[in-house]
């Protein structure tokens, strides 16, 4: 399929007979005859798509063709939410900006960011831009105070939302015909379902585990044989133990493949990771508010980082204090616009996630992320220095008589504030060796980051382990 910029816009527009939903009027005809603008946007510009071994078509587009499709699907998104979103409309009017200064994609930096307040306040389903009786799921990420963020799809979105993590899996080689072990968590969080419905739609088979129950999980994997792991990087780790503790050699399972996400990750920890199970893994980003796991995804050759799907998703990075949209290759912020989704449009929203834009590779059309190092929000000032957690975890896996699982303690004992990196040692390394190495580290710490810090070398299988996203940061200066 090609698209040029002067196909007909499916005029954001809306279909003959449909009256425009003004504030508060939403359209309540019957459910099986309305369309929506993105809707109405999606099925003109959508190239066909055959679910198995193949790329589709839109995944293999070059990028003039994808930023045709952006265009009109942008213009279809923004009309859509403005029409049948108050809080859109309210943002939109106080900035003098509406659906028509939308002309290029440059327009796009014009309309204001929204961020997890916004859809805070909009809670629980007033960010829907569609009738309720059109939205098929809800999931939900619980926030660290308050309530939490709510999501929904219309039959539409979970089709793409398959179709789209059919392509990750596919693109980081996954198989029709694959057994697949779904160990991302099920329930109001994305991972679960979100993978699952991709798996089917690829037409693998899935084992729907979801996280936790380690010892039912090492089963299941001896039993069953997946060549398939779907789980976050730490608790892969952490099923390497336990394939270790009872009794069973992690490098001798029937896996083959890991694609991994959900919490930032690094290189070393891939290699720790394909070393402890004889696997290559993949990376796979996404989140709730702008649909869940398989925004983006990762080619199995290369590994060179994962695609953002430019055809559903347009990504931004900015300075986070300025705003300022930066240039490829910059790092700072990663904002991103849906452009096909139904129920929950989301503009310029703030991911928080801090990376790079760069060049598309194996899908030229499609721009790659670079690893998220952190999300501003997890940033750890320490007497004035600025450091993620991912930086220690870099230099910690560069150690090799200390484990990957290790967790940092912010404590204020005086008026300074101490980190306390508390770090397991590898159960075959003695606990006088691994003090040295502790040594070591807190040393390269200071040398590569500029923090001094403790480091606490704690014993084999001490620390907690997550069945999901681990939680890596204590901070008890505020107590
Ligand atoms: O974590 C969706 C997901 C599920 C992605 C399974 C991949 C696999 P949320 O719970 O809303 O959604 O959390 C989203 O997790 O803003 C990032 O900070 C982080 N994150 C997700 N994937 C990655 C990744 C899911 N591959 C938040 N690398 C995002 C680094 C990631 N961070």
């Amino acid at each position: 399929m090609t698209i040029t910029a002067s196909d007909p816009l499916p005029s954001a527009q809306r279909t003959a007979g449909e009256t425009p939903a003004g504030p508060g009027s939403r359209p309540v005809s019957p459910v099986a005859k309305q369309t929506n603008a993105v809707q109405a946007a999606y099925a003109a510009t959508a190239a066909p798509v055959t679910p198995g071994a193949e790329p589709d078509a839109e995944e293999l587009l070059p990028r003039t063709d994808i930023e045709s499709l952006q265009l009109q699907r942008l213009q279809a998104t923004i009309s859509h939410a403005y029409e049948n979103i108050a809080a859109y409309r309210e943002l939109y009017d106080a900035a003098g900006v509406g659906p028509d200064d939308l002309q290029t994609l440059e327009d796009l930096s014009k309309f204001p960011f929204t961020d997890k307040e916004f859809l805070r306040r909009a809670y629980p389903f007033q960010s829907f831009a569609v009738p309720m009786e059109q939205v098929r799921r809800i999931h939900a990420s619980s926030g660290t105070t308050g309530k939490p963020t709510v999501v929904g799809y219309t039959e539409g979105d979970i089709d793409r939302w398959a179709t789209l993590l059919a392509r990750c899996l596919r693109f980081s080689g996954v198989r029709p015909g694959d057994i697949v072990h779904n160990a991302y968590g099920y329930g109001l969080f994305t991972g679960g379902l979100g993978a699952h419905y991709g798996i089917e739609k690829l037409g693998a088979t899935v084992i729907p585990m979801s996280g936790g129950q380690t010892e039912k999980q090492i089963q299941l994997i001896q039993d069953f044989k997946p060549r398939v792991i779907l789980c976050t990087p730490t608790y892969l780790l952490a099923l390497a133990d336990a394939f270790r503790h009872a009794g069973l050699d992690p490098r001798e399972t029937s896996l083959e493949l890991g694609v991994l996400g959900a919490e930032p990750w690094t290189e070393e920890m891939r290699h720790e990771i394909q070393r402890s199970f004889n696997i290559t893994a993949c990376d796979i980003y996404g989140l709730s508010e702008i649909m869940g796991p398989g925004v983006a995804g990762e080619s199995a050759q290369r590994q060179d980082g994962s695609v953002i799907w430019e055809d559903h998703f347009r990504p931004e990075i900015i300075d986070p204090i300025s705003e300022e949209v930066l240039p490829l290759g910059h790092h700072g912020e990663l904002v991103f616009t849906t452009l096909t989704k139904e129920a929950l449009p989301m503009i310029r929203y703030r991911t928080h996630d801090l990376t790079r834009l760069l060049p598309g590779t194996d899908r030229p059309g499609h721009r790659r992320m670079g690893r998220i190092t952190g999300r501003s929000d997890d940033m750890i000032i320490l007497r004035g220095v600025n450091l993620f957690p991912t930086q220690i975890e870099e230099i910690a896996l560069g150690v090799p008589e200390l484990s990957p699982h290790f967790q940092l303690r912010l404590t204020r004992p005086s008026t300074m504030d101490q980190l306390t990196v508390r770090i397991e040692r590898r159960p075959e390394v003695p606990r006088e060796q691994a003090e040295a190495a502790g040594a070591e580290l807190a040393r390269q710490i200071k040398v590569k980051i500029g923090s001094s810090c403790q480091v606490s070398v704690e014993e084999p299988e001490s620390l907690a382990r997550s069945s999901g996203k681990l939680r890596r940061v204590y901070d008890e200066r505020r107590r």
